[in-house]
């Protein structure tokens, strides 16, 4: 049975071009800093990033934790969104390992945090507060429906964090997305910012491996914050080799994903049993509709039955992801499935 895999753009599996890089790629061991390959990786993030330097890290979380523990001294704050993934997804790492406490405000449906409440959330020097060392924003936002923030936004977020003595962290998983969606550098995206993750082995295809840039002393203790964290690679190169193949070949070809999003979300819209917000990226998030008599674990249950599979969350509804594994013709098969179980 041929699968439709929609759950995640984590599933998608390296091309017979990163395949061939990686069996042929120098290394070394990347502890000591001596694997060229991861090197150039490094360097080559951290230019399109627009920053000083970058580290090679095992995952998006690993970055943003290790970006935390750079930035932060345990009781410091950390403001975020309360649907953000590090305060989601992540394990409750930041509180746990890094001894970090959240303040969480809540994210617009267009992915931002208000300027007025981020001013509002920062403590007082008063001995009785937590430090609020931090503000992290999430570019795409994953949970609210793939939406990337703008340049603009991120600059006047920037300008407040910096006027008021905090850094500013970027979770770009899928920084890409937004600079493809947006039709500007990923540079630009995140030129304000003191430090961005972002991930290769998302709708970019590299099977592991994830990107955090900043300055080089940021990047220095970053990479102690790696090591603590057990997550210092050796011969690092053989995954790095398919993370530069993700950055010179993978990004343009985003745009077909946001294409293939948006031509699933227009088909889900026809059905009166759903929700359907209209994509801005690779992501479609949707919800059934008031009054359906459909149950949603079931029509998830009975896709996946024939080879369709969906995520489905009582709290986030439903969500298909669009990348390289997905060709157009998966995209009618699924609302075709879709229909045959409405
Ligand atoms: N997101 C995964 C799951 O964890 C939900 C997915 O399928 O979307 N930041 C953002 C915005 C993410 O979406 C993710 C992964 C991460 C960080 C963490 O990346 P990894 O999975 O590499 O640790």
């Amino acid at each position: 049975m041929p699968i439709i895999d929609l759950r995640s753009d984590t599933v998608t599996k390296p091309t017979d071009e990163m395949r061939a890089a990686m069996a042929r790629a120098e290394v070394g061991d990347d502890v000591y800093g001596e694997d060229p390959t991861v090197n150039q990786l490094q360097e080559l993030a951290a230019e399109r990033t627009g920053k000083a330097a970058a580290l090679f890290v095992p995952s998006g979380h690993m970055g943003n934790l290790a970006a935390f523990l750079a930035h932060c001294q345990r009781g410091d704050e950390i403001i975020l969104g309360n649907l953000s993934h590090p305060f989601n997804s992540e394990t409750g790492s930041l509180a746990a390992v890094g001894g970090i406490q959240p303040f969480t405000l809540p994210n617009q449906p267009d992915g931002t945090l208000r300027l007025e409440d981020l001013q509002a959330a920062i403590r007082d020097d008063d001995v009785h507060h937590a430090v609020t060392r931090l503000i992290s924003l999430e570019n795409t936002h994953n949970r609210c429906n793939g939406v990337p923030l703008t340049a603009e936004y991120t600059r006047a977020v920037a300008e407040l964090a910096h006027a008021r003595g905090l850094k500013l962290h970027i979770d770009g998983a899928r920084l890409f997305n937004a600079a493809v969606a947006l039709g500007v550098p990923a540079a630009t995206l995140v030129a304000d910012a003191d430090s961005v993750t972002f991930c290769l082995s998302k709708g970019l295809c590299a099977p592991v491996g994830s990107v955090l840039c900043g300055d080089e002393d940021f990047i220095y203790r970053a990479r102690r914050a790696r090591k603590q964290l057990g997550g210092g690679m050796r011969q690092a190169g053989i995954l790095a080799a398919a993370g530069i193949l993700s950055l010179t070949q993978m990004v343009d070809r985003l745009a077909e994903d946001h294409a293939r999003a948006a031509r699933l979300a227009e088909g889900l819209m026809e059905f009166r049993d759903f929700v359907v917000p209209a994509p801005h990226t690779n992501i479609v998030r949707f919800r059934m509709a008031e009054g359906s008599q459909v149950d949603p674990q079931a029509l998830t249950a009975a896709l996946a039955g024939e080879g369709v599979l969906l995520d489905y969350g009582n709290y986030e509804g439903f969500r298909a992801v669009t990348h390289h594994g997905v060709e157009d013709a998966d995209i009618e098969s699924t609302l075709a499935a879709v229909a045959r179980h409405l």
